[in-house]
């Protein structure tokens, strides 16, 4: 069968592993595009042509139709089917307790389907006529994973709604402020730890009593809690807060080992600590003595006691930035950004071969730049977010400075690794306007050098690899 349409998603997406899932669980053929590249693609026109929000996961019918959310999609891809009077008008998927193999239906049972009261059909061996009411009930007849009935639909998406809502919003806002795209606050991650609890808590007790969240067999509710559970046992979820959430643990594992499950959801990677978050390090000398020094958007945020509220500092007032007063450069780094957006990294004419063509090796430097606390990374997902915070926090350098940095390895076992092409020749004056910036360490590259050099374009290629571990993950600061 050909597949019935195309689902904008990448490996790592959770939601769209999910969504893969409820389709090879109704034996129901997907694509996925033959190209696409996060963060990039969904901002071309042509995509937000079809996917105005431009997120994924997104839903390309081969019918025509569109749809993005992913509950939306996940609903849909259980049915992935559609009902049409004639050619046309479609009603859409529908409670069932049916194996329907139908070529030709009538009008009684559109008039049953509509009531909600669907049960086995099985008219065989009728073509459709020009004008017949035509079904194609579901793509993925076995699978049933709406439930039987209105009630068990509306149970369903009871559980998907708690579990995104009341679990996942807060892994996600968990994984935001621990890696400082939002400013950190303890109360903040307490509550939402709290809130969190709450709602697993309340799935596990139910869990205690039934194997399966809707019913006495798997439904999309089983899917969608397992997937939200499984993104959040890696980050907020640790071994202290399972120990008291046994069967909720018990069906993750048996949902996500269901075999066309585990196809998509992989291993269950089980975090021993929460997520934390890291404060900056602290300045050991007085900065006041050493050269001046970028402005900075912000105040650091001062390392606090744990019941400590974050200050509310103010902004510092703007200052001239001493970078400014360098000698004139022949290297325009938005012409650098540019080429580097526009062209392909290597080959010929390609974006490395304009910045060696166009380097400025007195007015730019060329820097090596390595997370040093590796060992406390987790999901390689929350690192590209790490990784994002920071370059969100060097705004105020943006025009002084380029970025590839990427995350190489696996879950639990990653380095955070990149280039920066910065002005002047010395780094700090560049990155301290992020608060962070010394939780990395800089190494300046010498182009001259062959392992410099191959440091470099593996990094603004983003194919590098370090110690065997491979670029998973990758953010430019352009
Ligand atoms: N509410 C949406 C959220 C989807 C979402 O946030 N997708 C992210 C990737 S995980 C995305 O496409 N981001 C692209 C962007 O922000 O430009 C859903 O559940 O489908």
């Amino acid at each position: 069968m050909a597949p019935v349409g195309t689902l904008y998603t990448v490996p790592a997406q959770w939601k769209g592993k999910a969504i893969r899932a409820v389709a090879a669980l109704g034996n129901v053929e997907i694509a996925l595009p033959e190209q696409y590249e996060h963060y990039v693609d969904n901002k071309k026109p042509e995509f937000l042509a079809k996917f105005p929000h431009g997120k994924i996961p997104a839903w390309d019918g081969a019918d025509g139709f569109k749809l993005f959310e992913s509950t939306a999609i996940a609903r849909y891809s259980e049915c992935f089917g559609y009902l049409h009077f004639g050619s046309d008008a479609s009603i859409g998927c529908m409670w069932r307790e049916m194996t329907v193999s139908i070529d030709w239906i009538g009008l009684d049972w559109i008039l049953s389907l509509l009531r909600g009261m669907v049960v086995a059909i099985e008219v065989e061996g009728k073509s459709p006529r020009n004008g017949d009411i035509v079904g194609l009930a579901s793509l993925a007849p076995n699978a049933n994973l709406l439930g039987s009935t209105r009630e068990e639909d509306a149970l369903v998406e009871q559980w998907m709604h708690l579990a995104e809502t009341e679990v996942d919003m807060y892994t996600t806002l968990v994984a935001g402020i621990t890696s400082s795209i939002i400013p950190y606050s303890k109360p903040a991650h307490n509550t939402f730890l709290e809130r969190q609890t709450r709602a697993l808590n309340t799935i596990n007790q139910h869990l205690t009593a039934n194997t399966f969240l809707v019913g006495e067999r798997l439904t999309l509710a089983d899917l969608w809690v397992a997937v939200i559970v499984q993104k959040a046992v890696g980050a907020t979820v640790d071994a202290a807060a399972r120990a008291s959430l046994p069967a909720l643990i018990r069906h993750l594992e048996t949902v996500a080992n269901q075999p066309k499950v585990k196809e998509f959801y992989g291993d269950i990677v089980y975090a021993e600590k929460g997520l934390a978050f890291v404060p900056p390090v602290k300045e050991k000398a007085p900065k006041a003595e050493k050269a001046p020094a970028a402005p900075k958007p912000k105040a650091a945020p001062k390392p606090k006691d744990d019941d400590e509220e974050e200050p509310d500092v103010p902004a510092e007032p703007k200052q001239k930035n001493p970078l400014d007063d360098l000698p004139k450069s022949t290297l325009n780094l938005e012409d650098w950004k540019r080429a580097y957006s526009n062209k392909e990294t290597r080959g010929a004419d390609g974006a490395i071969e304009w910045f060696y063509a166009n380097n400025d090796p007195v007015g730019y430097s060329v820097w090596r730049v390595d997370f040093k606390y590796n060992e406390e990374l987790t999901q390689t997902f929350m690192s590209a977010n790490q990784v994002t915070g920071f370059f969100n926090r060097l705004e105020a350098s943006r025009k002084y400075i380029f970025g590839s940095v990427g995350v190489l390895g696996e879950s639990n076992n990653s380095v955070i690794a990149g280039v920066f092409i910065a002005r002047g020749q010395d780094i700090e004056p560049v990155v301290n306007a992020a608060p962070d910036w010394e939780s990395y360490a800089y190494t300046k590259l010498d182009l001259s050098k062959e392992e410099d050099k191959k440091f470099f374009e593996g990094a603004l290629a983003w194919d590098l690899e370090i110690d065997g571990k491979k670029w998973v993950d990758g953010k430019n600061l352009k």
